[in-house]
């Protein structure tokens, strides 16, 4: 297949929008229209090509395209979903959105040395992500020393030189925090996680903090692995799916390929959303031609959820399989415990109580019940709805309660699918990227390397942000990510992080985390996954790979072709082997003696010592080069077993609860947009549901904004409500009137991170609340200026509450 084979796509017809990247947007431009009912057809096929056409160039977008998800190609970073076995993909196996995520790393826009020259970090602080974003790809280490207002350039030895030096003099290794997004590769992730804990800390705070952390905790607990139990192929036979708290319209939109296999095979859908999301609503597939046109829809059973009543809706099916009698009673009688309570706690479980918690009508929720019943194999999907409220642990575990009851587990056709987000965070879990390490982890990578590791647990996101705030963490780096953004209560991350020594960023692109830093500011630019990879000197020159994990435990290698973005530019792993080796060089113990240089310049060495270390990967460096890869093991899913206490899965009575808020409080759920990945703002567009050129909107119920006396089109602050004397205002979003249920309202994350205090956390996993947010409503007075990408403090502010500017008091 060559990148000919593009010119069957239509991108030729494409109109292309040029020019210098644009600022800000003006608020005029936002315009509301009616939202989809279906997801993808050709228009997104129109758009995928025109964001790549416009940051790419044609050859290159067709060149690029072509490569995703192949077998030879790389590995998408848009999400986690599985690819199709290998005879089963098709010559464009990827989505709009991922071709969104590939064209921003593929730009070919380059920040260069005038860049910094001209702009000072006041000037880029007050600058949108979008802005920064589309500035282009980081192409030089730079350096901002302490007092200075300017980045400059440094060569990476010397910055390698002055972070080894700032990590040494810390008081304590446990003053450096180490957080990772999920876009790092396996071996990135190993080598790192191996320098940190040589160094001698487990702070490792990660994105999975903020998004499947409460999954991880429950999972774990219930069934002995905190991962997802279904293959690929669960969903093209199976009877019933059920997607929880997810937009795979936006997020996943290749799992709607899946979701529309699973229908023609005779498969039922229920979507449990507050929203009507147009991917669950319908589907056009933009890879067969009947699908482009005609489209299919997807859910039988639409289930406009109250925020927060999951927990009510799983309990509630509890029920009605314990009164049926669908029990699997070998499974439970052999190999779980707890049984007994949970069938005692279910079947007290009460209709009205039910009934007000979700929102839902008696009849929708006797038709759920019913498919439940009658369904034999069952798959429950969910991700952030579920994951991101503070009883989010105590909903998973009773939705394994449900599959364990039901005996819907480690069979064909049926299983528990959390779906995650970056394209590589399960794998740089399983790698060793986290605070709370299991003690065998540790001992096998003790008995490998000859060092004692930490074994205190270490600061997850949120307790880095207390670290920073209080003075006992001094130093950050982050590979990867944007943490100011991504993190909660905006302004309060803002002043943590620069309350520190030294932060570094390793980046492909510049955001809001390189313009908030510490005293010392390093920035490090960095190889992307597109991009080929050749490492070594003279005859050694090899041409390397990585290797990533997907959702379903599915491990393969990803191989980029396109030119580095600028010469010279390193990989993640040769970044952390140079910063370690600065680092620990002087050790006269074990941890002195790793072999960094060899691992930057060829990474099967560092799949080697993965295969000792990290459990269900021997003979790594074989198996990852295997067309396809290979699936880790997951005993419940291969064996129904459980590595548990006493080999049983366990079952979980937990209290019913819901969130509830005051008369005159809302629920806000902060969410992504079609047009962003996570912190990275592709456009101001949010297709399907109706927003067109803006993001500062709030979609709210007709009965809610009437009884505000508010209608479509007027703006609104919101404010955040909260046990602390802190204001937390996010100004001047505009009225969207929308089918969402009363007392739930909805708007764009980050714009809003400003408004989740760091406090606010789901029990036993830490994560912040995001779609959990209590706010009230005030009619603004200012007009917003329009800000199109997250806001900077200038936009979004959090206040003490003698501090607040008389314009915010209605
Ligand atoms: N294009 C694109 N793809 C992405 C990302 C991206 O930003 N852009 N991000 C990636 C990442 S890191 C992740 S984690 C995933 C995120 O994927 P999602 O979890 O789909 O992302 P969100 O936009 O946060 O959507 C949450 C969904 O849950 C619903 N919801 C909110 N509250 C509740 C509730 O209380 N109950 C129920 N049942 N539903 C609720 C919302 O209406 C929304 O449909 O996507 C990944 N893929
Ligand atoms: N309010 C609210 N907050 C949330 C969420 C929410 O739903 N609501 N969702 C949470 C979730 S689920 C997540 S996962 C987090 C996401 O948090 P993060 O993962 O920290 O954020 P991203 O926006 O994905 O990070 C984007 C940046 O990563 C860098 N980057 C991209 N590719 C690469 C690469 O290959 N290598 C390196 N080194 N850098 C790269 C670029 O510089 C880019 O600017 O946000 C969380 N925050
Ligand atoms: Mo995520």
């Amino acid at each position: 297949m060559g990148w000919h084979d593009a010119v069957k796509l239509p991108w030729p017809t494409i109109p292309v929008r040029t020019g210098a990247p644009t600022d800000d947007v003006d608020d005029d431009a936002l315009r509301v229209t009616h939202p989809h009912d279906h997801a993808a057809g050709a228009t997104a096929v129109a758009v995928a090509l025109r964001h790549g056409v416009e940051q790419m160039g044609p050859l290159r977008t067709a060149q690029t395209l072509l490569r995703l998800n192949q077998v030879d190609g790389f590995d998408c970073q848009g999400c986690a979903w599985p690819d199709p076995d290998p005879k089963h993909r098709h010559t464009a196996e990827f989505c709009e959105n991922g071709a969104k995520a590939v064209a921003e790393e593929a730009t070919r826009r380059r920040i260069t040395r005038d860049f910094w020259a001209r702009h000072t970090l006041d000037d880029l602080a007050g600058r949108t992500d979008y802005w920064l974003g589309q500035q282009g790809r980081l192409t030089e280490p730079v350096v901002r020393r302490p007092g200075s207002d300017h980045y400059e350039p440094i060569s990476y030895d010397d910055a390698f030189e002055l972070i080894g030096e700032q990590l040494r003099s810390l008081p304590t290794p446990d003053a450096a925090a180490f957080y990772t997004s999920g876009r790092t590769s396996n071996e990135a992730a190993f080598a790192y996680q191996l320098f940190v804990r040589a160094y001698g800390t487990n702070n490792l705070p990660d994105c999975s903090n903020m998004c499947h952390e409460s999954t991880s905790v429950a999972l774990a607990q219930t069934i002995g692995i905190g991962k997802g139990s279904v293959h690929l192929e669960d969903f093209y036979d199976t009877d019933l799916i059920i997607v929880a708290g997810q937009n795979p319209g936006t997020n996943h939109p290749r799992m709607l390929s899946a979701l529309e296999t699973a229908k023609k095979n005779g498969a039922k859908i229920i979507s449990v959303n507050p929203l009507p999301e147009a991917g669950l609503m319908g589907f056009k597939n933009p890879q067969t031609p009947k699908g482009m046109l005609i489209g299919e829809r997807l859910s039988d059973l639409h289930l406009p959820i109250r925020a927060n009543g999951d927990l009510a809706l799983f309990q509630w099916f509890g029920r009605a399989v314990v009164e049926a009698g669908r029990l699997d009673r070998a499974l439970i009688a052999e190999r779980t415990t707890g049984f007994e309570a949970w069938e005692e706690h279910v079947r007290r479980v009460d209709r009205d109580e039910v009934l007000a918690a979700t929102g839902l009508t008696s009849a929708q929720l006797d038709e759920a019940t019913a498919l439940v019943v009658a369904s034999p194999r069952f798959i429950t999907c969910w991700a952030m709805g579920i994951t991101q409220h503070k009883n989010a642990v105590s909903t998973i575990k009773e939705i394994t309660n449900l599959h364990l009851a039901t005996g819907a587990i480690g069979v064909q056709g049926s299983g528990l699918c959390p779906v995650r987000g970056h394209s590589n965070v399960q794998g740089d879990r399983t790698m060793g990227i986290w605070e709370r390490p299991p003690q065998h982890f540790l001992d096998r990578l003790r008995d490998e390397f000859g060092f004692e590791p930490p074994r205190e647990h270490g600061h997850d996101v949120v307790d880095t942000i207390r670290g920073m705030r209080d003075g006992h963490v001094r130093f950050f780096l982050g590979m990867g990510g944007n943490f100011l953004q991504a993190s909660p209560d905006t302004e309060a991350t803002e002043r943590a992080l620069r309350n520190t020594a030294m932060t570094v960023q390793v980046s492909t692109k510049l955001n809001r985390s390189h313009a908030v830093v510490g005293e010392t500011a390093i920035v490090l630019p960095t190889l992307g996954r597109t991009e080929r990879d050749v490492r070594g000197r003279g005859p050694q020159t090899r041409e390397q790979f990585v290797t990533v994990e997907d959702s379903m435990s599915m491990v393969h290698a990803s191989r980029g072709r396109l030119a580095p973005p600028a010469p010279g530019v390193l990989s993640e792993v040769s970044i952390v082997a140079g910063i370690a080796a600065a680092t620990l060089r002087d050790r006269t113990d074990a941890t002195g003696s790793i072999d960094w240089a060899g691992f930057a310049q060829d990474y099967s060495t560092v799949r080697h010592h993965i295969a000792k270390v990290v459990p269900g990967c021997d003979d790594y460096d074989a198996k990852v080069r295997a067309p396809g890869g290979f699936q880790l093991p997951h005993p419940p899913r291969d064996t129904r077993t459980f590595d548990l206490p006493d080999g049983r899965a366990v079952f979980t009575v937990v209290p019913l609860d819901v969130l509830t808020v005051g008369e005159d409080e809302l629920v806000l759920q902060t969410m992504r947009s079609h047009d962003q990945y996570n912190t990275t703002i592709y456009g101001l567009d949010d297709r399907y549901r109706g927003i067109h050129q803006g993001r500062r909107v709030v979609f709210l119920n007709a009965d809610d904004a009437r009884d505000r006396g508010l209608a479509d089109g007027d703006h609104v602050d919101l404010v955040g409500v909260w046990e602390d004397d802190v204001e937390r205002v996010a100004p001047s979003f505009r009225v969207v009137v929308y089918d969402t249920p009363r007392g739930c309202a909805a708007a764009y994350y980050p714009e809003t991170n400003a408004l989740v205090p760091l406090d606010s956390q789901a029990e036993h996993s830490g994560t912040p609340t995001s779609k959990g947010v209590i706010i009230t409503l005030r009619r603004a007075t200012a007009v917003s200026d329009g800000s199109a990408g997250s806001g900077s403090g200038a936009s979004v502010g959090r206040h003490h509450k003698d501090e607040v500017q008389p314009h915010h008091l209605s």
